[in-house]
């Protein structure tokens, strides 16, 4: 549903980064960005907010700085005080929903001073605005099964060609087509490292059978890659594919049926565009009676430890 859009006066700065994370970014210290699509349109209240603060505190145990990025009344907001998270991940009243940013949505959202959770591409834009180099996520979106008669195709991928930021995901769920994902990462020269797999994995599930050229096995060899591509200039996005822990992770074969069920009612009622990625989380959260949603946690932790992990690294003299 679209809204009419009303000017609103653009404030002077359209970008805010919190104190902690320029104080941070300006001596070198290790930072981490987080999304915040995840929080408003990812999770159900009260999970979210709890899985965005644990999230943050765990970055801080791994030693660097969080910044969850998102779009405050209009503002670009790199860093969020309790208070913005909080509401953030409260769902809006009726007609003040929190609206989901991708990178194309900001230039409206900051005419209008609307509040709104960054997806990937757009906390990738934000982030490497503000200098932060390293992003945890949980997964990516790709390109939908039917593209070909859809062309639904995440932008998240198109911002990996183009915007030199790392991010860290457990790969992409198999509600997508994750071979057509792995082709267009593949034309767009965007690398992909496979954390400790040599597989793909597919959010929930470890594995996919979709194996990639490039594995790394410790943060180091991490680092080196990341660094190598730097000094290259490169100018596209990595991608680090980092597999869920196994104690929460969910076979195929169980979740493959409850993605089948769930992709065909929002293709019978109609779902279209930005709306399906967030009806599909939400009913495979119902179908699996809230253990995908166990998942998602504890595969969005791993990856905030991860980041934490290669951005001090990256820091090290
Ligand atoms: N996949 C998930 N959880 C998520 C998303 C994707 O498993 O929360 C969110 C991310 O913010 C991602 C966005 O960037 O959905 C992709 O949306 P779309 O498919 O409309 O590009
Ligand atoms: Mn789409």
């Amino acid at each position: 549903m679209s809204t009419p859009v009303k000017a609103k006066k653009v404030k002077r700065e359209l970008l805010h980064v919190d104190p902690e994370v320029a104080e941070a970014l300006a001596a070198d210290r290790p930072v981490v960005a987080l999304e915040s699509t995840i929080i408003s349109h990812g999770m159900p209240y009260p999970q979210n907010l709890e899985t965005a603060r644990e999230v943050e505190q765990t970055v801080r145990d791994g030693g660097a700085v969080p910044a969850t990025i998102a779009v405050l009344d209009g503002q670009l907001r790199v860093g969020l005080d309790p208070a913005s998270l909080d509401r953030l991940a409260r769902p809006g009243e009726p007609g003040e929903e929190t609206a989901k940013a991708s990178r194309r949505d900001l230039p409206v959202l900051l005419s209008s001073g609307r509040t709104a959770g960054t997806t990937v591409a757009a906390t990738m834009f934000i982030a490497n605005l503000a200098g932060v180099g390293v992003f945890a996520t949980g997964g990516i979106g790709g390109v939908h099964r039917g593209a070909e008669q859809t062309y639904d195709v995440s932008a998240d991928l198109l911002e990996l060609a183009q915007t030199p930021v790392t991010v860290v995901c457990a790969g992409a769920k198999s509600l997508l087509d994750l071979p057509k994902t792995l082709e267009l990462l593949e034309t767009h020269s965007v690398p992909v490292l496979g954390y400790g797999t040599t597989e793909f994995p597919a959010f929930f599930s470890r594995t996919s059978g979709l194996f990639l050229d490039h594995q790394v096995d410790d943060v180091s060899a991490l680092a080196a890659a990341v660094e190598a591509h730097r000094e290259l200039r490169l100018r596209s996005g990595i991608l680090v594919a980092n597999p869920v822990p196994e104690a929460d992770a969910i076979p195929a074969a169980e979740i493959d049926g409850i993605i089948e069920q769930a992709v065909t009612e929002a293709d019978d009622q109609g779902v279209k565009g930005k709306d399906v990625t967030p009806f599909l989380l939400a009913r495979i959260n119902e179908l699996t009676g809230g253990r995908s949603l166990v998942a998602n946690i504890a595969l969005v932790k791993n990856n905030a430890a991860l980041a934490a992990a290669l951005a001090s690294e990256l820091a090290l003299p």
